[in-house]
């Protein structure tokens, strides 16, 4: 484990990517879906939409989501170029979507219902992951433990009718069965994604607050050591913080003030949400040296995000800035 460690704390640069049906939208990833969170999710939207309407036609963004122009080995050959040294993708954000080949959920991008499916490149996650890996780069898979599409999240009679938040909108003491059913399916994907793809160097387990919320204990112990069983030299981070499990902490948007004794990565988007905005502003390249200057003057790595486009591209300005900070790493950066 140290020395995987160490490996981690070498790497410096990770490409984050934050892609799903939401994308098309250009709303904050999957936060539409709570409606806790609506307003903030919508945020500089100029849109004459309602958070009800929004909300109800969520579900049905799979059956639009199409990226033709999506090519997992420009992606890679750019990220490789520009000095990133591992890649962190949403295999399942919070919304529920698959952008993997999963058994356990018609909502992925390999059903007929999403007109992607019969693509050569339809199986998202494992296309992703063949052409990052074939340039040299590390593959960590984000994986929310949330699921808000998932029916076993919301209790009987309220599915996605009544008023959500981030948590399940049941204590799971009493619908023990509902939340079983929850645990097993979050497992068996989990499983899927150890099994699948060739190797996992780390599994980034997002959305802290399920296990605080009405008792919802999702038995990560378990899972994380079967897959650490069928991925041997798997890192794990779980945004609890200082989870047992967990072997680096992931600060969000922020730094830490002052170097920190544990293994750490800050993720951070390079415009203002983590997912494609349609009009977005940017930190500028002399930013995001700054920025990795600063945490790796404190052991820390920066895991830089991108959210791609509805069309499989990435955004233009997003290109500029990873070939300017690789530019500038070409210069002045240690192979
Ligand atoms: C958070 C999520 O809720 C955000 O949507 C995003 O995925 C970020 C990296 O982690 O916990």
């Amino acid at each position: 484990l140290l020395e995987r460690l160490e490996w981690f704390q070498d790497q410096k640069l990770g490409l984050m990517m934050h892609w799903g049906p939401y994308s098309q939208l250009g709303v904050v990833e999957s936060w539409a879906l709570s409606d806790a969170d609506a307003d903030w999710s919508r945020d500089g939207i100029d849109w004459d939409v309602s958070a009800e309407d929004l909300k109800r036609e969520y579900f049905g963004l799979n059956r639009t989501f199409n990226p033709l122009r999506f090519q997992p080995e420009l992606w890679a050959g750019l990220a490789a170029d520009s000095g990133f040294k591992y890649l962190n993708f949403t295999t399942k954000h919070h919304d529920g979507f698959c952008m993997w080949d999963t058994r356990t959920t018609d909502y992925r991008v390999t059903h007929p219902d999403c007109p992607f499916h019969a693509h050569r490149h339809a199986d998202i996650c494992g296309r992703l992951f063949d052409a990052f890996r074939a340039k040299g780069l590390a593959i960590s898979a984000y994986f929310s433990k949330a699921d808000w599409r998932s029916p076993y999240y919301w209790a009987p009679g309220m599915e996605r009718g009544g008023r959500t938040s981030r948590g399940t909108s049941y204590d799971t003491r009493e619908h023990p069965w509902l939340w079983e059913q929850f645990v097993k399916f979050t497992h068996e994907q989990i499983e899927e994604l150890m099994t699948r793809y060739g190797r996992i160097d780390m599994l980034w387990l997002d959305a802290g607050w399920v296990n605080a919320a009405n008792n919802q204990d999702i038995r990560l112990g378990e899972a994380v050591e079967k897959a650490r069983e069928l991925q041997p030299w798997l890192l794990c981070a779980d945004r609890t913080v200082g989870g047992p499990y967990e072997n680096l902490i992931t600060p969000e948007q922020t730094l830490p003030e002052r170097p920190l004794l544990v293994p750490w990565e800050s993720c951070i988007t390079m415009g203002t949400s983590f997912s494609f905005r349609y009009e977005d502003t940017y930190k500028t390249v002399r930013q995001l040296v700054h920025l990795l200057i600063e945490i790796v003057s404190k052991g820390g790595n920066l895991a830089l995000n991108v959210g791609p486009q509805p069309d499989g591209r990435l955004p233009e300005t997003a290109v500029a800035r990873m070939k300017g900070l690789g530019a500038w790493l070409k210069v002045n950066g240690e192979a």
